[in-house]
């Protein structure tokens, strides 16, 4: 017995291969796997260094990485799931195993991947594709998809650290609707509490604090508090989170059974024991005012946990107690539990929103993970900086994130420290308006970030980028929900969709041409250039022929602009075309079959849309949409009040008829609109006419686009465009 494994599918084939037999020294292990030398490589959450993770190493230990760089490892998060990539053929690995790890993806020896484990009970899941699709709705299966989140979520949000008062809040909030800047969530950061005391408030700068939140709620917005875990060390001082907790034996200990006690914010402090059931209940109650005074959502920062110690975080040999159903009771050091402490918070936060308002989704913001995190919260890429280099590195972060079962992630927008210069926070909204969370943050003692910073000219163009964002979320709404089906994240690479778009079948997001983009959802390619800061023209790779041009409605190969410069990979289907960039543009490409659902503007997702519901058809094969609906904000959808229409078209091969079919209305959910607009891009010529369920109609035409309006009675509805 060498402990040596080899993966065979059922044609024989080998799919994995260990290199060496599994090693063991003392309680430390190495497993050492075959690295085929077309194997490419993805996940492990958003630590940085690339998308592939071939030729990097990284370590598991959840770290607060303030000012982390693209070299900087760890960061917040441990991730141990990777996919293999290999000509279009996928596995899923999961190393169930929090211990202290790494993972060395043939770093240190060119074609070996190497885990190593300081210790730990493991579990190791093979989750075979073949497909990279099928490994992620395994994956999901495994440790849950990421939940459908409150509508609100997806809007734009607003943050500082920290907007210092009641009426700074209310200012920001009153300039984003005098400015008609679509935005729907508001952040108060660690000031607005007592002396950094979490779930205290200060009631100096923040006097009524369910006051401001109902001026919020009537002005359409929702509110996000941030709530650390760190419970300051103030006994008799009547200070009920930590009161209530040493009452109800809710923090970790040393060894010696005496209480841990680490510096933080409000100096020092104790901290839940959260793999403890109990405890988790316990700390769901301390919401309890904060739910009453309306706050809508909680931010779960710091839970590393991060400590202001040499060690910055607790001491190995700190215990905690595991006791739930379904586990032994027993107790564990702190090296077991730090990697999954954090999500261990996240997750008494999630529940505890559910306890206290059983029929409302809940919403929370974590910095720290673990894999399957995803089921509590959404999560952001922590301290970024305001560097060009960062905003390039959002893409593969969230990529991989994605691919790491967490589609609601995104990175501050603007950059956490420093102050970014006019064009680049321009540049960032403009590529966040696409990302799955658009959260506007900046460190304390930055200069302004709002989307206004700068000017007029500048609020212009990403007031236009966050109001594209708005017209699509019934798009993102929709792709959010089918992922909760399928595993499949909002911000996804292109190979989980295009997997045979090289005649190699290589993953083609690993090639230059491709470093900048990313899909949103199946349908919507934004090509943001691989290096934004530069001014020089690049290339964007298109994984299939005949894509469309999102803002003009227009087909590429049929269009003046860009210019296609040829087929660099020997695929007559992909094509690379030439961009000039600009800095107040974006290139987002449209997948030829798509059709896709938009709304009139809304200032915030409380707006009901008025006006009707447009479809944008986008001809090409395998052409089909859909739209989900629902109140967007309960689990009424679990009780049938939600809406959902499947669309589909296709093109008479005999006379070059457009048919497109609108399904009938599915779920009890009723929809905004009475009619919907049907807007048909690409057309080589004007229709001779349209009929809609056999009747002529109206048509309008543009040089893009041709488009029909129809009543919608939900029964279904038949346009035909003739030729
Ligand atoms: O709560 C203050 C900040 C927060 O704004 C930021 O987003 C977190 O990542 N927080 C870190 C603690 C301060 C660290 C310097």
């Amino acid at each position: 017995m060498t402990g040596r494994l080899t993966l065979f599918d059922h044609a024989g084939n080998i799919v994995q291969q260990d290199a060496e037999p599994l090693e063991f020294r003392g309680k430390q292990y190495r497993i050492a796997k075959i690295m085929p030398a077309d194997e490419h490589y993805f996940g492990l959450g958003d630590k940085t260094g690339g998308f592939d993770r071939r030729e990097q190493a990284f370590r598991m230990w959840n770290s607060d990485a303030y000012g982390w760089q693209e070299s900087t490892d760890p960061l917040y998060k441990s991730i141990p799931f990777y996919l293999s990539y290999r000509a279009g053929t996928s596995l899923g690995v999961l190393i169930d195993n929090t211990w202290p790890s790494s993972f060395d993806f043939g770093k240190t020896k060119g074609d070996t991947f190497e885990y190593r484990a300081d210790g730990g009970p493991t579990d190791i899941y093979l989750l075979y594709g073949p497909s990279a699709k099928h490994v992620l709705e395994n994956y999901a299966w495994l440790t849950g998809p990421t939940p459908l989140p409150p509508l609100w979520a997806l809007g734009f949000q607003q943050s500082r650290y920290s907007y210092m008062s009641q009426e700074r809040v209310l200012e920001v909030a009153g300039r984003l609707r005098k400015d008609r800047i679509p935005a729907d969530a508001i952040y108060l950061d660690i000031d607005y509490q007592d002396k950094n005391r979490p779930f205290t408030v200060n009631i100096q700068t923040f006097p009524d604090l369910p006051k401001m939140v109902a001026a919020l709620h009537q002005d359409k917005f929702h509110v996000v508090t941030i709530a650390d875990l760190h419970i300051a060390d103030l006994p008799k001082q009547n200070y009920l989170a930590l009161d209530s907790g040493i009452a109800g034996d809710h923090f970790v200990k040393n060894a010696d059974g005496s209480l841990f006690v680490g510096p933080v914010w409000p100096g020092p402090s104790v901290f839940p024991d959260f793999t403890q059931k109990k405890t988790r209940g316990w700390w769901g109650t301390l919401y309890e005012p904060f739910a009453k005074a309306g706050i809508d959502g909680y931010w779960n920062d710091m839970n590393q946990p991060s400590i202001f110690n040499v060690l910055k975080t607790m001491p190995n040999t700190v215990m905690h107690r595991i006791d739930e159903p379904g586990f032994c009771p027993r107790t564990a050091t702190h090296q077991e539990i730090h990697n999954v402490y954090g999500m261990q918070n996240a997750r008494a936060t999630f529940d505890g929103q559910l306890a206290l308002k059983p029929d409302v989704r809940p919403f929370v913001l974590t910095r720290a993970a673990y894999a399957g995190g995803q089921r509590y919260a959404a999560t952001w890429t922590g301290d970024n900086s305001a560097t060009w280099n960062h905003l390039r590195l959002t893409t593969s972060m969230l990529k991989n994130l994605g691919l790491s079962g967490f589609s609601l992630a995104g990175a501050d927008v603007g950059g956490y420290a420093g102050t970014p210069s006019l064009w680049l926070l321009t540049k960032w909204i403009e590529i966040a308006a696409f990302q799955p969370i658009d959260r506007d943050h900046a460190e304390k003692g930055t200069g302004d970030h709002e989307p206004w910073a700068g000017g007029p000219q500048h609020e212009a163009i990403r007031r236009h980028f966050i109001e594209e964002r708005y017209k699509l979320l019934p798009y993102f709404y929709t792709v959010m929900e089918q992922g909760t089906r399928t595993g499949l994240p909002l911000l996804r690479p292109l190979f989980l969709q295009f997997p045979n778009a090289a005649a190699d079948r290589h993953p083609i997001d690993v090639d230059l041409a491709a470093g900048g983009e990313f899909m949103v959802g199946p349908d919507l390619l934004v090509a943001a250039p691989p290096f934004p800061d530069r001014a020089n023209d690049y290339d964007a790779e298109l994984p299939s022929a005949g894509w469309y041009d999102f803002w003009t409605g227009k087909r590429l190969d049929e269009g003046s602009t860009p210019t296609l410069t040829g087929d660099t990979l020997t695929v007559a289907a992909m094509s690379t075309i030439l961009i000039h960039p600009e800095l107040a543009t974006l290139p987002v490409f449209v997948r030829p079959g798509a059709i896709i659902p938009t709304e009139p503007l809304v200032q915030s997702t409380v707006e009901k849309p008025v006006g009707p519901l447009k479809l944008r058809v986008f001809p090409g094969p395998d052409c089909a949409g859909e739209i989900y609906q629902d109140d967007g904000s309960t689990f009424g959808y679990r009780r049938g009040e939600y809406l959902r229409m499947r669309f589909t078209c296709e093109t008479s091969s005999r006379n070059g008829d457009l048919a497109i079919h609108i399904g009938t209305h599915e779920g009890r959910f009723p929809a905004w609109w009475k009619d919907i607009v049907v807007e048909v891009n690409g057309l080589k010529k004007n229709p001779t006419s349209i009929t809609v369920n056999g009747r002529a109609t109206n048509i309008s035409s543009s040089d893009q686009n041709v488009s029909i309006t129809a009543a919608d009675r939900g029964a279904g509805i038949e346009v035909v465009v003739h030729q």
